[in-house]
């Protein structure tokens, strides 16, 4: 063990198989991510991980943060890019220490740094988690938008971005002029056809610039969509705890998980890609069925259980999930509302996935804040909760209790629990949405409903989508745990 005991690549001789493959040879750097979050070291770096030890290859990862926040990079790289993962599940504790990460950098400060790695012909894959507001989306039209602040800087100042469509416009520009293979970009974002999505983002941004290089990007490069799931949570002190008991030595950084992980990938890596495929991952033709399936199965019921039990005044997930009538609310909307919406290959069994995600909600030992996926709902509700309430709308279908979930976003907002506990919005809209949220049902969907980043005016107009919201919304009146018991299961 080192003097300091602190993790870092000389010390991993001291630990034992179990936490660390024996054989490793450290890899080039070949993949660049942006939004280096807990998502990611406990997901497509633990996939690549796995990969380069099945089946070698240069996969390194260089993570970039975004937010202008230097103290992940320098935790991270004072650890040499080490981390453990510290899976939590009812078997007990597993920690695997990761090696894939080479770098961390930080945007705006190591800027030259990161455009000197998108430029390197061995970083054949950007991947990105930058979770729904990274991709500056106009919501009517799935373009960029052009009125985002950081996207009118960006177009100002193309060759200094600060934003995500900024910055692969001008890298993947800068790979065209000097001849090169572009990388391909790889989405890990929870959005509806994710790399269709972001294809869009990224060249009606490049067209605002030249209508050239967006016709190349357009013809040129890769952006396969992906399904990513995991549950992982923010790292507390147990964590670190955890990690110190298994490693022997300071972890500033671990990351908490499930033990659960998917990830089903659309094969299309012009420039090649790890061997995913060796350890798990579902390489696809279309990844679709999956991605629809996991956002309106698993995030949909995420996003209902967190603003329902931010109301109610339950922390956890599986304290949530415990509640007998509101795990029973969660199974039937799955059940009754999801599932039937969904159209996926035979071999697919809704009604098993949803036990399996009920049983992942009740895992204990993962204490999942309610507040953290309350986090970011204007982002999040449409995707999530929007796609099947139009489609059963447009069927003639009953939408209760999709209508308590979105109904239970909008009294969240009001920035307090039903026993008057007061909480912070975290939102990009937030100021926007928090400025007026009457007390008055009628009042409070009408100004719900006018958020056209929200809700689409088509869909705010339907007289059969605002009746069961007031219905909603007046019975939170009552208190959520009240409405849970009457919506029910
Ligand atoms: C969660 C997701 O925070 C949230 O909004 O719904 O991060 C969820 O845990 C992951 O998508 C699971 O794969």
């Amino acid at each position: 063990m080192n003097a300091k005991s602190t993790l870092c690549r000389a010390a991993l001789t001291s630990l034992t198989n179990h936490v660390l493959s024996p054989t490793w040879r450290d890899p080039a750097i070949g993949i660049v991510h942006l939004g280096i979050g807990n998502f990611h070291r406990a997901h497509e770096a633990v996939y690549t991980e796995e990969a380069m030890l099945a089946a070698g290859g240069e996969w390194g990862i260089c993570g970039v943060t975004l937010q202008g926040d230097v103290s992940k990079r320098d935790a991270l790289m004072a650890q040499d890019g080490l981390y453990s993962v510290v899976e939590r599940g009812p078997e007990g504790v597993r920690v695997t220490a990761i090696r894939a990460l080479k770098e961390v950098i930080a945007m705006p400060h190591d800027r030259t740094r990161l455009f000197e790695l998108l430029a390197d012909i061995n970083v054949r894959i950007v991947s990105l988690t930058v979770t729904e507001k990274g991709y500056c989306r106009d919501p009517q039209t799935g373009d960029v938008e052009l009125h985002h602040p950081g996207i009118e800087n960006d177009l100002a100042h193309p060759d200094e971005p600060s934003t995500v469509p900024g910055i692969l416009t001008a890298a993947l520009r800068r790979r065209r002029d000097a001849g090169a293979p572009p990388f391909t970009v790889l989405s890990c974002d929870n959005l509806s056809h994710n790399g269709a999505a972001l294809k869009k983002v990224v060249c009606s941004f490049a067209r605002a610039l030249s209508d050239d290089l967006a016709t190349w990007i357009e013809t040129q490069v890769a952006f396969p969509s992906t399904m990513v799931d995991r549950i992982v949570p923010a790292t507390t002190d147990a964590d670190r705890d955890a990690a110190r008991a298994a490693l022997g030595m300071d972890d500033a950084a671990p990351v908490p998980c499930e033990p659960f992980r998917q990830w089903v990938i659309e094969d299309h890596f012009p420039m090649g890609r790890p061997a995913w495929e060796r350890v798990g991952a579902q390489l696809v033709d279309d990844v679709m069925p999956f991605e629809l399936a996991k956002l309106r199965m698993l995030n949909a019921t995420h996003s209902t259980l967190a603003y329902l039990s931010m109301l109610a005044g339950f922390e956890t997930i599986d304290e949530a999930i415990a509640h007998p009538q509101l795990k029973a609310l969660i199974h039937a909307t799955m059940t009754h509302e999801i599932a039937p919406t969904l159209d996926v290959p035979a071999s697919f069994d809704l009604l098993a996935y949803r036990d399996a995600l009920l049983a992942r909600y009740a895992n204990s030992a993962l204490k999942h804040r309610t507040a953290q996926i309350a986090m970011d709902g204007s982002q999040k509700i449409p995707p999530r909760l929007l796609g099947t309430i139009e489609a059963r709308l447009n069927a003639g279908q009953s939408i209760d209790r999709l209508a308590l979930a979105v109904a239970a976003w909008f009294v969240f907002l009001r920035g307090h629990a039903d026993d008057g506990t007061r909480y912070e919005i975290s939102d990009p809209l937030a100021a926007r949405l928090t400025a007026s949220v009457p007390t008055e049902p009628e009042l409070l969907i009408d100004t719900m409903l006018a958020v056209k980043e929200v809700f689409p005016p088509v869909l705010a107009r339907r007289e059969d989508f605002r009746r069961p919201l007031l219905d909603a919304v007046k019975l939170l009146q009552g208190g959520a745990r009240q409405a849970i018991e009457t919506v029910g299961g």
